[in-house]
């Protein structure tokens, strides 16, 4: 049952503990059995990665079966429907098409005295995707990750992701990877993937940075294996929140948060309107949609647990509020959601008016569902082509702008004690006042 609240002081305590949801004691714990997979695969490669996925996923496959086949790809195209690789074919599309709209590109300025200065991007030589299996096997995160990096045009992409029962890997999974253009797919999932990636192995090779979401193993191993290679974000469970008023449509929100609490039973659903008419017909609504709900046991767990409606005395308020907790998805149904936008600072994904449910973002408008979750919006972007790319400065100065900045160079060089510096300008500059000598 989705409770309703109607006090600030506890709205915004329940908030706070509903975007900390993940810090609990067991991580300790989980990080100690990540750490002993890292060092596994480091140190024995392929024999490691195998025994794990015998242990963790109970699949037991041999060395030549890592790398997913051609005939497997091919035989995944006869399994998926021809409506289901149209609709992957139109997704890619919008996603790069939205993905190629402002690619980083590289600049120089030419200033006075024939300075030079630049930044020039490059894209990394090999990107590794990380494909969760199970519950949240999604063909259209195997685009999301995998569209920006083509876009980004990094040489060669990998993708990992678990074995199902009899090591088989969803068939749509499997399309809509070939459809981004991912060079290689290996069945390997849990931290031994992410170790694999980020220390190569005989098999699956290393890679220069790792993206996806994963399971909390995953999301463990991706921060203790940051700066061997890079990461996109560490993802938590999947968040909405939803600001109306009075004129919003009660079954629409209901069907909103559920979509949301469908995901995971540590997913997070959240409304905040000034209407307490719609606040009721809303927690009805969602116990009705309930009812015939395929996932309910898990839709249910996360509703009761990380579920609220809280009732706000204005926009402004519940701006103030959503501010605080930066979700990852932030719906606007409300008259003026433009006008509303204007207080908001903090979200991974904006989604302005009745039209637009998130599921418009999850699957089809184009810009990324990959998001900041658990408040990183406050300071983290949604995944991209720049996640894929790295900019090198660029620098050239002439003879003459070289004179002109050599005695500023010279005194800092010689506050910090660094002799040979101020020499790298000042015997180029005394040769170029003095050619002869
Ligand atoms: N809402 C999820 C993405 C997703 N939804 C995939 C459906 N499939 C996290 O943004
Ligand atoms: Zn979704």
């Amino acid at each position: 049952m989705l409770r309703i609240i109607t006090q600030w002081t506890e709205a915004k305590t329940e908030l706070r503990r509903i975007c900390d949801r993940t810090h609990d004691d067991q991580v300790v714990h989980k990080e100690a059995t990540v750490r002993e997979v890292l060092q596994a695969v480091k140190r024995l490669g392929d024999r490691a990665v195998l025994d794990y996925t015998l242990e963790f996923d109970h699949q037991k496959i041999k060395p030549e079966e890592l790398r997913v086949s051609g005939s497997e790809l091919d035989a995944a195209y006869q399994q998926v429907s021809k409506e289901l690789l149209m609709a992957i074919q139109q997704a890619r599309q919008q996603i790069e098409a939205f993905h190629r709209q402002r690619v980083p590109k590289s600049w120089v300025h030419f200033g006075e005295d024939e300075i030079v200065l630049g930044k020039r991007y490059t894209p990394v030589d090999r990107a590794g995707l990380y494909i969760p299996g199970g519950l949240a096997c999604y063909p259209s995160t195997v685009l999301m990750n995998a569209v920006p990096a083509k876009v980004a045009q990094v040489p060669r992409i990998v993708m990992v992701t678990p074995p199902g029962k009899d090591k088989v890997i969803n068939a749509a999974v499997l399309v809509a990877a070939q459809e981004a253009g991912v060079d290689e797919i290996y069945r390997v999932g849990g931290a031994q993937a992410i170790a694999a990636l980020a220390y190569g192995t005989e098999t699956i090779p290393k890679v220069d940075v790792i993206t996806g979401p994963g399971n909390i193993y995953v999301t463990l191993a991706k921060k203790l294996v940051y700066g061997t290679v890079g990461i996109d974000s560490l993802a938590g469970p999947s968040e909405v929140l939803i600001i109306a008023d009075e004129t919003a449509n009660p079954v629409y929100i209901a069907a909103d948060l559920l979509a949301q609490a469908e995901h995971d039973s540590m997913a997070a659903a959240i409304l905040l309107t000034t209407d307490s008419t719609l606040a009721r017909k809303v927690v009805d609504e969602v116990e009705r949609q309930l009812m015939d709900h395929p996932r309910r046991t898990l839709t249910e767990k996360a509703i009761a647990h990380y579920g609220l409606v809280a009732i706000v005395d204005s926009l402004e308020s519940a701006a103030e509020l959503s501010n605080d907790f930066a979700p990852e998805h932030l719906e606007l149904e409300v008259d003026d959601p433009w006008a509303l936008l204007q207080n908001i600072r903090h979200a991974g994904a904006i989604f302005l008016g009745s039209s637009t449910p998130e599921a418009v973002g999850d699957y089809l408008a184009g810009p990324n569902h990959t998001l900041p979750t658990s408040g990183s919006a406050r300071y983290a972007s949604p995944l991209g082509v720049e996640t894929f790319l790295k900019h090198s400065s660029l620098v050239q100065y002439s003879p003459i702008a070289l004179q002109k900045a050599a005695n500023a160079i010279d005194i800092l060089a010689k506050a910090e004690g660094l002799p040979s510096h101020a020499n790298s300008v000042l015997f180029r500059v005394r040769d170029q006042l003095n050619p002869e000598t």
